[in-house]
């Protein structure tokens, strides 16, 4: 057994644990290296991983059927439900009492980028990046509902300095420095496929974050939430870093969230195609609404369809949901309630026995929408996709950098359309600031279009002329 002073305790943990081969090359470390793996190790839980290991091949929920849901408005009592609850909602917004929170700890390696994925350049005339879309809506609705709206920002340990640093770069993107508020998630060791911690270099153990459901444990750890109750802050609006076209302060949501007393609410569309990679709302057996995620509902339920032919599990998540504050402190402060792990098999780059390999291996998430269960009551939300929903998740194809930019410039055309305003005939490309408009209305009728093939309407073009004066 290896000795090192002040950290027996440990080195005992790992050797009762079976994990000894993490000490391959402790000869090779000096003695800062050495603390370094110490410390990395003191860090692990080995009963929760030793019963990770144990459960990780444990059966999906099954008894479940689909969850109702608030539906697009139809008929003029629902249209005057939609108006009461946007009154509310900004009302809130208007108060103060939102925040807008991001989960963006992943990196965008599906996306062929190795940085930080809200780095990703998006923007189809602007190129300007996930990020900066998203603080320059928050900046628009800031505006807009005169209140500051803190942006919070969880990241991971492999990309927290740099998105750090590229926020201070860029100067906050104009919001205030104090409002916005970046921190990291947790991380867990993954395994390999006997159950084996890995190496990531010679004095450190292979670990992951904890997957988005680590950001309510986050949110808390960070010191955020405790910030966001001292800024009078109530409601969380939790949204994914590759979502350019969210609609990050949504005042309708915002509102029935509120009017119904809801702690959490999510927001569903409805699936294009069976397969469609986006996990379901479901009420589970005891009545508690919550998600399944698509890789979890069975092949029947995935295809089942009503009489009329209509797919049973429509409602799809996309992952964007409010939370109460109040909802979060009690679940990430008690020390009974936390959410599950997911185990996923992944290839893991790792050091062993003395070059770097790939190997199969398990790493354990948590997700997000099993908090939603936990609520004592919660709601689903329909929205229409294209409005809201262009996740960039590959490079190319389904739900890839194309498609969102495409959607992207079919919502700004629409919205210019929508306010009567002309379309240059060379015009094919156009894209809004979200500093002009974050939705239809913001845009000024008489605004004047220059005639080129890519247009980007930003503060300065967005001056409107007198009808009947096009620009020169
Ligand atoms: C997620 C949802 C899926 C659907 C889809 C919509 C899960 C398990 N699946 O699928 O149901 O709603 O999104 O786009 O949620 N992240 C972190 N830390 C982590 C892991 C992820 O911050 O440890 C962030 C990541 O930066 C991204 C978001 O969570 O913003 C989603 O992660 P993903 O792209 O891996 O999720 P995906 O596509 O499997």
């Amino acid at each position: 057994m290896i000795e090192f002073p002040g950290y027996e305790a440990i080195i005992s943990r790992v050797y009762e644990n079976h994990q000894e081969h993490v000490f391959q090359y402790w000869d090779e470390l000096d003695d800062s290296e050495k603390k370094l793996l110490l410390d990395d190790l003191a860090e692990i839980d080995f009963t929760l991983l030793n019963r990770l290991y144990t459960e990780k091949e444990s059966a999906a929920p099954s008894d479940f059927e689909p969850a109702p849901y608030i539906g697009i408005p139809m008929t003029d009592e629902e249209r005057r439900e939609w108006d009461r609850a946007r009154s509310a909602g900004v009302e809130l917004a208007r108060a103060g009492r939102v925040a807008a929170f991001v989960v963006a700890g992943g990196q965008g390696s599906r996306l062929g980028y190795e940085g930080p994925k809200g780095k990703f350049p998006i923007g189809p005339v602007s190129g300007k990046t996930l990020f900066q879309i998203h603080a320059e809506k928050i900046m628009k609705y800031a505006r807009k509902y005169g209140a500051s709206i803190p942006f919070l920002i969880m990241t991971s340990r492999a990309n927290h300095a740099e998105t750090e640093a590229y926020f201070r770069e860029n100067r906050w993107f104009g919001l205030a420095q104090a409002d916005v508020i970046i921190f990291p998630q947790n991380m867990i060791p993954s395994l390999d496929t006997h159950g084996k911690l890995m190496l990531e270099t010679k004095h450190s153990v292979f670990k992951n974050p904890d997957g988005h459901g680590g950001s309510l444990t986050a949110l808390h750890t960070s010191g955020a939430l405790t910030e966001m109750k001292k800024r009078g802050v109530e409601i969380i609006s939790y949204f994914q870093v590759d979502n350019p076209l969210v609609r990050i302060i949504d005042p309708v949501f915002i509102g029935f969230h509120a009017l119904k007393g809801a702690d959490a609410s999510s927001k569903a569309v409805r699936k294009a195609y069976p397969e469609e990679k986006v996990g379901v709302f479901v009420r589970f057996a005891r009545g508690a609404i919550g998600v399944v995620e698509y890789s979890d509902l069975p092949e029947e339920k995935t295809r089942s369809v009503d009489a009329k032919g209509n797919l049973r599990y429509s409602s799809g998540s996309v992952a964007i949901h409010i939370f109460r504050r109040k909802f979060i402190e009690r679940i990430a402060d008690g020390k009974e309630i936390s959410l599950p792990f997911h185990t996923a098999r992944k290839k893991i780059r790792t050091l062993a026995e003395g070059a770097e390999r790939e190997v199969d291996g398990l790493k354990f998430e948590k997700f997000v929408f099993d908090a939603l269960p936990l609520t004592d009551k919660n709601i689903v939300f329909e929205t229409l996709r294209e409005a809201e929903f262009a996740p960039v998740k590959n490079a190319s194809g389904l739900d890839s950098v194309e498609s969102a930019q495409r959607m992207m410039i079919e919502q700004h055309m629409g919205w210019l359309r929508g306010r009567g305003i002309r379309m240059p005939a060379k015009a094919r490309v156009v894209e809004i600031s979200p500093l002009v408009a974050v939705e239809a209305e913001d845009l000024d009728p008489g605004l004047a279009i220059t005639d080129e093939e890519k247009v980007y309407i930003d503060e300065n073009a967005a001056r409107s002329v007198p009808p009947g004066h096009p620009p020169q």
